[in-house]
């Protein structure tokens, strides 16, 4: 075995949606975990344009958060040379292998996925068939790199199952092609909840903007909105997710920021009251993401920096998803192209 061999890094694949403001879930279910992995493997973190299409968005807003993902991609510490860092609709093979998944995907598989079934009430009157067949298209950004791992929040869960079902029936028709890739998913901060809502997952495309705290939210607008935070009538600061939803989300929020354990959060703030304990929350993360804005700030204008990111990782990317590519269409039968 050459040294080449013996000391190649496994790979990652992950994605985030432009599909609005990123919010404190994104950051601790995914972004801030992209940025750790980097050091130990090779990493590919796509901007999914595409997947943003099956909810309507504005194009002029879709243009701008796709932007705004990369620069947080950077402002969160990702080094664009040892990452790729790129938009899913600027390589074609996404779109691609998707149609010839979808041939390999059981509608009795789709209709089971929890997200379509949250997503299509919610948007009642746009019950699109790309948001049934969203799985499939993330199925293909993951397999066309042959990722090892997957680091996502909990809420991906499923889809990352139904990725590995896709890979492993294609897998057992035609040969070993696809690796079966390995979910990510962090110990904490892997759900953050609303903070009015805490039954409910955090989301950035939420109309209450009371529900999520964005990455770029000013500091007072950050300390606003944990002291508004829904809680309980107790008085104990306790983890117990079942009957104190809007506490225990708080102290994982805090966790997440801190790196405390939830044992020693519950000593920290034994006797203490919500409102001091909510603004400690509100310091604690409004701390941690002002170097972020910061960066951020400084990079959001420099397109043609951006740019130039985008083109460079494109080519990269484009690359692997093509070897990927032409060896499904070779197994499934087409005929290769004579040009
Ligand atoms: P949307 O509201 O537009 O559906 P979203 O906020 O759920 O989007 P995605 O772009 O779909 O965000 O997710 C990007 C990553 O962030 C995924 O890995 C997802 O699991 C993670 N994530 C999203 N929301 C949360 C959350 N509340 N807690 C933890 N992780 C989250
Ligand atoms: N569905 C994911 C976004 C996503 C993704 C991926 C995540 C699209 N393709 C590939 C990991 C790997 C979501 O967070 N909603």
């Amino acid at each position: 075995m050459t040294e080449d061999i013996i000391n190649k890094k496994k790979r990652i694949f992950s994605g985030i949606q432009p599909s609005g403001n990123l919010t404190i879930g994104n950051y601790f279910g995914a972004l801030k975990n992209f940025g750790a992995l980097q050091n130990d493997y090779e990493c590919i973190y796509c901007i999914v344009d595409l997947h943003s299409l099956t909810v309507r968005q504005e194009p002029k807003n879709l243009r701008q958060h796709s932007y705004s993902v990369l620069a947080l991609y950077l402002a969160t510490g990702l080094d664009p040379e040892q990452n790729t860092l790129f938009i899913q609709s600027h390589v074609s093979a996404h779109a691609e292998l998707s149609w010839i998944l979808n041939c390999y995907t059981y509608m009795g598989e789709l209709s089971r996925m929890t997200q379509f079934k949250d997503k299509s009430s919610k948007h009642a009157d746009n019950i699109n068939a790309g948001l049934f067949d969203y799985p499939v298209l993330m199925a293909a950004d993951i397999l066309l790199y042959q990722a090892d791992l997957v680091p996502v929040g909990q809420d991906q869960k499923q889809h990352l199952e139904l990725s590995r079902d896709i890979a492993d029936r294609f897998n057992k028709i035609y040969s070993d092609t696809f690796v079966i890739p390995e979910p990510y998913i962090p110990k904490v901060g892997n759900k953050i909840m609303s903070l009015q809502e805490p039954e409910r997952k955090m989301s950035k495309s939420d109309e209450n903007e009371n529900n999520f705290v964005l990455i770029l939210d000013p500091y007072d607008t950050i300390i606003r909105k944990f002291k508004r935070a829904v809680t309980d009538s107790e008085k104990e600061i306790r983890f117990d997710p079942v009957n104190k939803a809007g506490i225990s989300n708080l102290m994982g929020i805090y966790s997440s920021a801190t790196g405390k354990s939830i044992a020693d959060i519950e000593k920290e703030f034994s006797g203490i009251n919500y409102g001091e304990f909510k603004i400690a929350v509100g310091e604690a993360v409004a701390n941690e993401l002002k170097p972020i804005q910061e960066k951020y700030n400084s990079l959001i204008n420099e397109k043609d920096y951006l740019n130039e990111i985008l083109k460079d990782s494109a080519q990269r990317a484009e690359h692997m998803a093509r070897k990927t590519l032409s060896k499904v269409y070779r197994k499934v039968g087409l005929v290769p192209r004579q040009f």
